[in-house]
């Protein structure tokens, strides 16, 4: 399968994350993609640069606000103070319920909490860039499909899709999987079906296509009364306006087995094919594994092979966004268990 690496990915390095209120080694860093990278190397897959600026994706999925705060971040926090260099900045301020959002403030921690749905997403100097180049490998992905392939691989990192409109989280910045999605529109496909299967409901893409039509978000994930992101991701979410019925939840409890897992696939495949996409972005987080760090399902890698022979029976062209997955030496593996079942 043709993949797209991401040659910046290593410049998005910060040092720790808040856990349980403790400073922690971050659960989300490069060598995931290295292991990645390895992995499919190994299986023998094409693995090039992104060769698409996928510019004018981002600005269809984030607000022009919010791009010229994450291109400018690290250097505003720089002009604070150069000793912020060995520093990273933390949210500590949100506008919630009654707080406007729509005026910027000045300060450089207010308008991070103003951009932020966590304190979980820590900047690190080459975040912008790291980012960027994601969103060209899933851009690069989505324009393989136009020219004909039947799957394609972007080795997106850091992931995306807890990223809305105007705010990061959960480790995202920019969603790579709407870029894909738009680029996919963008390239003719008429509707567009987005399936992600990280164990964490992609908050961030729903919402982006909560009321459109021409793309179908289904999700299967922890039930957010328990898991992250906690605030989004029930059943009855289902669109809005023209993308009412367009939205598809199937939150598991923590804990779930790989054969309540696939019943849930089923359910979202059965969905897909009602609904005729031509073509599919499958958001492809890997945290679902049984030994995640941070999550709580129970997927073994021979069953990352069996979700890449589901996926390849819906006949679709296919866009693999690579999302969350934390026990970092089997990612690769795992990732590559994917594409070994979508090629079998
Ligand atoms: N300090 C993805 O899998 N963070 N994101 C937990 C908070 C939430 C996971 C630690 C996990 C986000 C893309
Ligand atoms: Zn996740």
């Amino acid at each position: 399968m043709l993949c797209f690496v991401n040659p910046e990915q290593a410049q998005h390095a910060p040092r720790f994350e808040i856990f349980r209120g403790e400073r922690v080694p971050c659960h989300e860093g490069p060598p995931r993609a290295a292991f990645v990278e390895q992995a499919l190397r190994e299986q023998g897959h094409v693995l090039r640069a992104p060769d698409v600026d996928s510019t004018p994706w981002l600005t269809q999925v984030h607000a022009p606000r919010y791009l010229d705060f994450l291109r400018g971040a690290w250097h505003d926090w720089l002009a604070l103070d150069a000793a912020n260099a060995d520093r990273q900045p933390f949210p500590s301020v949100w506008p919630v319920r009654t707080l406007r959002s729509d005026v910027e403030p000045h300060n450089f921690i207010a308008r991070l909490g103003l951009y932020s749905m966590d304190n979980g997403s820590p900047l690190s100097a080459g975040t912008w860039a790291a980012a960027k180049a994601a969103a060209d490998c899933a851009a690069s992905a989505a324009r393989a499909l136009g020219g004909g392939a039947r799957a394609a691989f972007s080795a997106s990192r850091p992931p995306g899709h807890h990223a809305g409109c105007d705010f990061m989280g959960g480790y995202c910045f920019i969603n790579h999987a709407a870029v894909a999605t738009q680029a996919l529109r963008g390239g003719g496909a008429a509707r567009v079906a987005v399936l992600d299967v990280d164990y964490h409901h992609g908050n961030g893409t729903q919402s982006i296509f909560y009321d459109r039509a021409d793309v179908l978000f289904c999700s299967i994930h922890g039930d957010p009364r328990t898991e992250y992101p906690f605030y989004l991701g029930h059943a009855d979410e289902t669109g809005v306006g023209e993308g009412a019925g367009h939205n598809l939840n199937l939150p598991l409890p923590a804990g779930s087995s790989a054969g309540t897992w696939f019943d849930a696939l089923h359910t979202a495949c059965a969905r897909i094919e009602r609904y005729g996409a031509e073509a599919l972005v499958v958001s492809l987080g890997l945290d679902t594994f049984v030994g995640d760090p941070i999550s709580q399902f129970q997927l073994l890698t021979a069953d990352f092979v069996r979700l890449g022979e589901r996926l390849k029976r819906l006949g679709r062209p296919t866009a693999f966004v690579l999302e969350g997955g934390y026990a970092a030496a089997e990612l690769g593996r795992n990732a590559a268990s994917v594409l070994q079942g979508f090629e079998a």
